[in-house]
Formats: C-alpha cells, sequence, structure tokens
C-alpha cells in the first residue's frame, strides 16, 4: 500500500468533506454527493505525492516529456486512482461501514470524454504508464466545455446531445491560474530594426488567456504523480465602461466570444480532417500556451536556452500539434533572439512525431489564405522553413519537381502539416509494424528515402491496469491467484497462465468467469437497452467508432445473411449468437449515421422474430465510451477486428479484447498482424485480403463489385433487402445510399471503396469456423486462455519503454515519501 494512504484518516476526510462541501451528514448523502466526497479524500491522500514527485524533478533537473494532443480519452479517475494507491479493499470496507457501494459511487462519476476514440485513448493510456514507469512527463492538451457528446438512440437513429461533463464540478482538478499565458490571433506583423537588427512583432492582434487545469495522474504503488494540464481560455479584459467609450466595445465583446468559442466543443471527428478555421484556433491556443509554459518553465532554473532539447522533448500526437514546431522556432527567434540556425537545431532536437493514420481525408492541409490569417508571424515561420526545405530537395535532388510536388510543405495554396511536423523533428513513427512499413514505401515513401534515420515504429498498447485489473476484477484476482501480482506492472509475465491452459479444471473456470462477466454486461444491456440476452449465447462483439473503413457494415450484412439462412431453415444446427455492437459516428457523417439506423432496424426485425428460436440478438449498446467498454471487454468471446486491410493503423480495442480472453475474427491489418503473431493463427480467425492485395487493387484497379453481386445468390439477396424495405417496410428506400456505396459509382470513382463485397465470402467462412470452434468448450477455452497468457507485448508500458529509449531517453525517477 502506497505510504500516504490510512484508512481511519480516509475515512475522516470523507466526513469532513460531506460537512464542509455539503452541509450534510452521510445518511442524508446522496450518492453523487457521496462521490464528491470520496473524490475529494482521493485528492486529499494524492495531493502530497503529487507535490513530492514534481520536487523530485526539480531538485533531479530532469529531462521531461510534453506529450502534446487535442485528445485525451481519460475515462473515470476515481476507481483507477484508488486502484493506484493499492487502497482498493480499504476504501470499499470505509464506504460499506458508511452505508455505500464502491461500484455504485464510481458510476456517479462523469467519464472524461476529451477524446474520440483510439488516437485519445492512446494518449490516456501512455499517461497512466508514463507515471507507473516513473517517467516525467506532461500530457498538454484542451478543457473542453463539452467533450465527446453523448449518444442516445431514438427510432434506430442516433441522437447527440452535449455532454456536460463539468456541470457539477470535477473534483480532481486544480486551477493554476498563476500559468495563465497569453495566445495571440491574427493582426499582422511589423518589422522593428533595433541596433542593425531585425525583430519581427505581431500588431493589432485578438487574444486570449490560457489557464491551465492540472489533473493527477498516478502511477502504480510508486508514489509518482504527475500531470495532465489541460488549458481553458479566458478572455484578457473583459467589459469595461472604459471600452464602450472609446468604442472598443465591440473588441471587448469578440475577446469574449473567442475565449468562449476556443474551447468551447471537440471536434466529433474521428480520422477525418474539417477544415475549420477554428480547429486551427484550437490548435494553435493550447500549443501556444504549453510551448511558452514549457520555455519559462526551463528558463526558471537554466540560462543557456541552446540546451533547452536536453531537457525537454515535444511529442505530437499526431498533425493536430504540429503548430509547436513554428511556435517554439517563434519563441527563439522573436523572444530570445536566437539566429535562424540555432533556432532551427533546438526546434528539431525538441520535436518528434507520430503518425496515427495513412487515411487520404485524415490529412491535415490548410489554405494559406486562413492560416496567415489566424497566424500571421507562424505563417512567416513556416514559409521560411518551406524555402530552405525545398532548397534542400533541390541540392538532393537537382530539378526534381517531382520531389517538391510531393514533399514541399507549403504547396497549391496549401500548409501540409504532415510534412511540416517530419521536416520539424528529429523522429516519425508509425503505431504499428504493418502501418511503419506501409508509411516508408508508400505515403511517406519520398521523406523516408530522404531521411532514413528518423523513421521508427512504436506498436501501440493499452494499460492492464484499466482494462484487467479494474475492468475484470474477477479474471485479474483468478491470474493473481495463478501467477502473482507482477503482471499488474510487468505484463510479460502474464506468459506464466499457459501452463495452465491444458489444465480441465482451469478452463472450466476460466469459463465461469467469462460467464459471470457475460451476465454482466447482460445485466447492463437489460437495464439500457430493455433487451433480454442470454448469457450462455456467443458474444460477439464489435465496438469501436463508427466508420467506412472499420466495417461495421459488413459485420450487419452478415447478420443479415444468418439470419435469411435460419428462415430458409429454422431448425439450422447453430451455437446461439449475440451480436455486439457499440459506436458513434460522427456527428455530421451521414452514412456512418445511417448505418447505425441499419443495424437497429435489423435488430428490431430479428430480436422480435420468435420463429428462429432465439438463436440470433443484434444488440446496439447506446453511449460506448470508456466506462461501459470495460465491462464489454470482459465479457467478449469473439472480437471483431475487420478493418479493411492496410486501413487501420494499428487499433488498440484488439488489445483490450485479447487481454480479456476474447479471440480475434480479424483481418491482417494494424496491430492484428501482431496480435496473431503473439498467439499464433490456430488460435484466432483470420480472413480477407492482405493489405499488399488491397493497395494492389487501389493502385490498379481490377475490382467489380457487381461481379459479385452477379455471381452470388446469398450476397445479392441480402443487397437486395436494403432496398426492398424488408428492415424498413414504412420507407423502403431508406438504405438506398448503403446500396449505391456498395454497387454504384456515384459517390466516389469506385464502388465498394472498402471491399465489403470483395471479404464477404472469406468472412462468412470465418465466422463458421466460430461456429465451429465453440461447441469445443476446453478448445475454446484453452485458445481464450492463450490469449490471454500471450498479450504481453501490449501493455503500453512496453510502448512507452521504446518510446523512452529510442526518441525521449528520460531518466526514471523514484519518489519517496
Ligand atoms: C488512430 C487509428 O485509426 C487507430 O488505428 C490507432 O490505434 C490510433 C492510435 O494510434 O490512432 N488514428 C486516428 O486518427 N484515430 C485513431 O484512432 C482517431
Amino acid at each position: 500500500m502506497s505510504m500516504g494512504f490510512d484508512k481511519e484518516t480516509f475515512k475522516k476526510s470523507v466526513l469532513f468533506n460531506m460537512k464542509n462541501v455539503f452541509r450534510k451528514t452521510v445518511d442524508e448523502a446522496t450518492k453523487e454527493q457521496m462521490y464528491q466526497a470520496v473524490a475529494y479524500a482521493v485528492k486529499d491522500v494524492i495531493i502530497d505525492e503529487w507535490i513530492a514527485t514534481h520536487k523530485e524533478y526539480e531538485k533531479q533537473d530532469v529531462k521531461t516529456l510534453y506529450y502534446l494532443s487535442m485528445e485525451f480519452l481519460m475515462g473515470r479517475a476515481l476507481g483507477n486512482s484508488i486502484i493506484s494507491f493499492m487502497a482498493q479493499p480499504d476504501v470499499k470496507e470505509v464506504l460499506e461501514e458508511l452505508g455505500f457501494d464502491l461500484n455504485a459511487i464510481e458510476d456517479q462519476e462523469p467519464d472524461p470524454a476529451l477524446g474520440n476514440g483510439g488516437l485519445g485513448r492512446l494518449a490516456a493510456c501512455f499517461l497512466d504508464s508514463l507515471a507507473t514507469l516513473g517517467y516525467p512527463a506532461y500530457g498538454c492538451g484542451i478543457r473542453y466545455r463539452y467533450g465527446m457528446f453523448k449518444q442516445k438512440i431514438e427510432n434506430g437513429y442516433q441522437i447527440e446531445i452535449p455532454d456536460d461533463w463539468l456541470k457539477n464540478g470535477y473534483p480532481f482538478e486544480i486551477r493554476r491560474a498563476e500559468y495563465a499565458t497569453e495566445v495571440k490571433f491574427g493582426g499582422y506583423v511589423k518589422v522593428v530594426r533595433e541596433n542593425g537588427k531585425e525583430r519581427f512583432v505581431q500588431e493589432g492582434y485578438q487574444s486570449v488567456l490560457a489557464v491551465p487545469y492540472d489533473m493527477p495522474i498516478i502511477g502504480y504503488g510508486n508514489n509518482v504523480v504527475n500531470t495532465l494540464r489541460i488549458w481553458d481560455a479566458q478572455a484578457i479584459n473583459t467589459f469595461s465602461l472604459d471600452s464602450f467609450d472609446k468604442g472598443d466595445y465591440q473588441k471587448a465583446v469578440e475577446q469574449e466570444n473567442l475565449a468562449k468559442t476556443i474551447v468551447e466543443v471537440l471536434y466529433p471527428n474521428d480520422n477525418h480532417y474539417a477544415g475549420k478555421e477554428l480547429r486551427l484556433k484550437q490548435q494553435y491556443f493550447f500549443i501556444s500556451a504549453s510551448v511558452q509554459r514549457a520555455v519559462l518553465k526551463y528558463m526558471e532554473n537554466h540560462d543557456d536556452i541552446h540546451k533547452f532539447y536536453e531537457k525537454n522533448v515535444f511529442q505530437l500526437n499526431d498533425t493536430h500539434p504540429t503548430v509547436a514546431v513554428p511556435e517554439l522556432m517563434r519563441i527563439l527567434l522573436d523572444n530570445y533572439g536566437l539566429s535562424w540556425d540555432e533556432a532551427w537545431e533546438i526546434t528539431t532536437k525538441t520535436c518528434a512525431y507520430t503518425n496515427h493514420t495513412i487515411m487520404s481525408e485524415a490529412l491535415e492541409k490548410w489554405p494559406i489564405e486562413l492560416f496567415s490569417r489566424l497566424l500571421p508571424r507562424i505563417y512567416q515561420i513556416v514559409e521560411e522553413i518551406n524555402r530552405r526545405f525545398q532548397q534542400k530537395i533541390g541540392e538532393m535532388y537537382p530539378g526534381n519537381q517531382d520531389k517538391v510536388r510531393k514533399m514541399a510543405i507549403v504547396y497549391d495554396g496549401q500548409v501540409r502539416m504532415a510534412n511540416l511536423a517530419i521536416v520539424g523533428g528529429f523522429s516519425v513513427n508509425g503505431v504499428a509494424r504493418l502501418h511503419t512499413e506501409i508509411l516508408k514505401n508508400q505515403e511517406l515513401k519520398d521523406f523516408y528515402e530522404m531521411m532514413p534515420e528518423k523513421f521508427n515504429n512504436k506498436t501501440n498498447g493499452i494499460t492492464q491496469r484499466r482494462f484487467l485489473l479494474h475492468g475484470n476484477p474477477l479474471l485479474s484476482e483468478w491470474v493473481t491467484k495463478k501467477i502473482g501480482n507482477e503482471w499488474i506492472t510487468n505484463l510479460p509475465h502474464i506468459h506464466r497462465l499457459a501452463v495452465y491452459a491444458d489444465d480441465p479444471k482451469c478452463q472450466q473456470e476460466f469459463m465461469d468467469i467469462k460467464y459471470q462477466n457475460k451476465v454482466r454486461l447482460a445485466n447492463y444491456i437489460k437495464e439500457h437497452n430493455g433487451i433480454e440476452v442470454d448469457p450462455r449465447s456467443i458474444f460477439d462483439v464489435q465496438v469501436k467508432r463508427l466508420h467506412e473503413y472499420k466495417r461495421q457494415l459488413m459485420n450487419i450484412l452478415h447478420v443479415m445473411y444468418l439470419y435469411n439462412q435460419l428462415k430458409d431453415n429454422p431448425n439450422l444446427d447453430m451455437v446461439p449468437r449475440t451480436f455486439i455492437f457499440g459506436a458513434k459516428a460522427a456527428a455530421g457523417y451521414r452514412r456512418a449515421k445511417l448505418t447505425i439506423k441499419l443495424i437497429n432496424s435489423v435488430a428490431e426485425v430479428i430480436n422480435h422474430d420468435r420463429s428462429i428460436g432465439g438463436k440470433i440478438k443484434v444488440v446496439f449498446i447506446e453511449d460506448y465510451k470508456v466506462s461501459n467498454a470495460e465491462i464489454i471487454f470482459a465479457a467478449a468471446d469473439v472480437s471483431e477486428q475487420i478493418s479493411t486491410a492496410s486501413k487501420e493503423a494499428s487499433g488498440t480495442g484488439n488489445m483490450k479484447f485479447m487481454l480479456n480472453g476474447a479471440l480475434t475474427l480479424g483481418t491482417m491489418d494494424g496491430a492484428n498482424v501482431e496480435i496473431v503473431e503473439e498467439v499464433g493463427a490456430e488460435n484466432a480467425f483470420i480472413f480477407g485480403m492482405t493489405s499488399d492485395e488491397v493497395i494492389r487493387y487501389e493502385r490498379e484497379g481490377g475490382y467489380d463489385p457487381m461481379e459479385i453481386f452477379n455471381n452470388n445468390y446469398e450476397i445479392r439477396r441480402v443487397l437486395m433487402q436494403l432496398i426492398n424495405g424488408y428492415y424498413s417496410p414504412q420507407d423502403p428506400e431508406l438504405f438506398r445510399d448503403i446500396y449505391n456505396s456498395l454497387l454504384n459509382t456515384i459517390s466516389s470513382d469506385r464502388a465498394d471503396t472498402y471491399f465489403i463485397l470483395k471479404d464477404f465470402p472469406s468472412y462468412g467462412e470465418a465466422q463458421k469456423r466460430i461456429d465451429q470452434a465453440y461447441r469445443d468448450e476446453s478448445w475454446w477455452a484453452k485458445a481464450a486462455i492463450l490469449n490471454v497468457a500471450n498479450s504481453g507485448k501490449f501493455t503500453s508500458d512496453r510502448t512507452i519503454l521504446e518510446y523512452v529509449r529510442d526518441i525521449w531517453h528520460l531518466e526514471k525517477v523514484n519518489v519517496e515519501l
């Protein structure tokens, strides 16, 4: 147990908070009030460790990582905090003594969703691992007033509801007004001459005040508490009658509005760039504040700015934070008076970039007009970076305009952020082996040829502390009983489970736990969806953001196909299956939203058809988020990871399922490749085209979905049901767009962009193999245990150690109390 925790003190603290914050005694308190009182007591416990950690960092003058990210999908903090200082049994007892249940109290916490999906959740797992491994790190992001929306399903359609997560205050955060920083937008750049030197100053700008809020990131059992720093925006000078008199009224109003709108909401797009001006404002806002603060902090105890990179490293989580490159340049040039070469050396030794996607629609390209109007000084610097880089291209590839066309940073009226990130840093990494290979050999081939030393792979990982220890207490106790608890901080140790995979008693215990977790999920589904599902059926789960490349459509088309088989032959011999979906669609992504409607329409028909004897159920879980994800992973038998090969950079849900003993039904895409390598192809269900095949078709053509439609009766039958009202009798045309996307070339140059029909037969075969395999309970249990036992590679602890070794070069710190 961590030294900061004492049961009696904790109890007193809860009672004190209840009185002080709510003027209540415990027996009058609501669960929500109890949650707050407990959360503040937890903050009390960790606050000394938090202070001690930062004292230690200062004392040792450590190198610090700044993980710059537009998104941190943290999930709830209370349960994980309690686990981190190893006081869960005590806290549970304290609450029971006070008449409350810990689970119910945890359930009161809003689920801070300051992120969309994998990219934001990865950032959260990384912070957990950094603290647990004892590395000095800040997460830097935005304190969105509204994070990811709450999803409601009404009449089968997704409805977006703002998620006011700050409504009752957030007990874990601390406002740090003393670090507030001004961030400037717009205006123009004036050149002033001072004793023979030129200086650039921005004038006529609007500005906002960035105010940081700190959240504790608690290491597991090691007294380390790091910081997630998220920035809020405030108007610099609020209204004064004075300004009204001077005619500045308009300006005061504008500043007020600018501040309010900048941090208002997270853009709900996953893997898609919308090009909105406000988004660029958000990016510059949190980057300028974070970089300014990092430089000031460094200069508090160092005098030579030239060595900044020795003590600081900025990791750019995708291209969203790329303005960090010109912003650091600006500070070094304009505030510290460095020469271009000096500033460039420091900047390119400080910044490193992670690429998270190869999909062209996700690539950020800002129109010069917008970029230079919003960030005039930053744009000047980007132009100069570009000019010098093009010169370098010219030297290496004389007369090769093609190289310039492909690699220039400013080109064709646009600022290309990926190119800026690659040129402005010392490292470029992909997030799974296959993904990095595709970057090197296709998407970023020219950059790789020019600067191969920058490229490296860091296969993603997940934290076992949240996704097994907290999310699956039954399995986690069982694992610990078998092999001890070292896996909590050293996941590869979990391989010791492998010796139990053949043991019938262990198989039985494992399947019993899976069953209980399925009952827990069934209860959740009953409570939230009103649907009864049978925990003895196979739980076949696809939970992730809704996107065409992830192919939820292929999954539901297969359900439609199976249903047809059952209707033809009600005695069809099949193991009962529950198909579980969970997915949010970006609010403006029409086809994705229509796919949700399709899933719910199919569910409506199938779930009410008594003639199939309950052999298939379809459930769409409303509002998929971190907190219910933990329950879902624990209960899954089958993990659907069925993206079109080459499109899913890594995936991380795939790893969370594996850790919880689900078998992967997947394509050879992203990290699936490495999952299969670890667990063995015989313990997974792999199907579909390889990434090479997909890429070849994309380049050379030669795929015609119409051919499949014409030659495959079962597929044709399913597709016709999209447009004959079979699932939408009131409106037979409802799903026409989905039908068209598969067969007509109206909306894109090739129908079936994601090769759904092409992969469908092989997907169906894999599904059949699952049906067969599940009948052999002992085989299944063994394969499931082997999945858990071979998940060691996929801890984010391993990923972080690789980043530290190859990119960040941080020193581990011990914190004694
Ligand atoms: C993503 C990838 O799509 C996903 O495959 C990857 O696991 C994740 C973390 O590296 O990053 N890229 C991206 O833009 N989003 C992702 O989830 C939103």
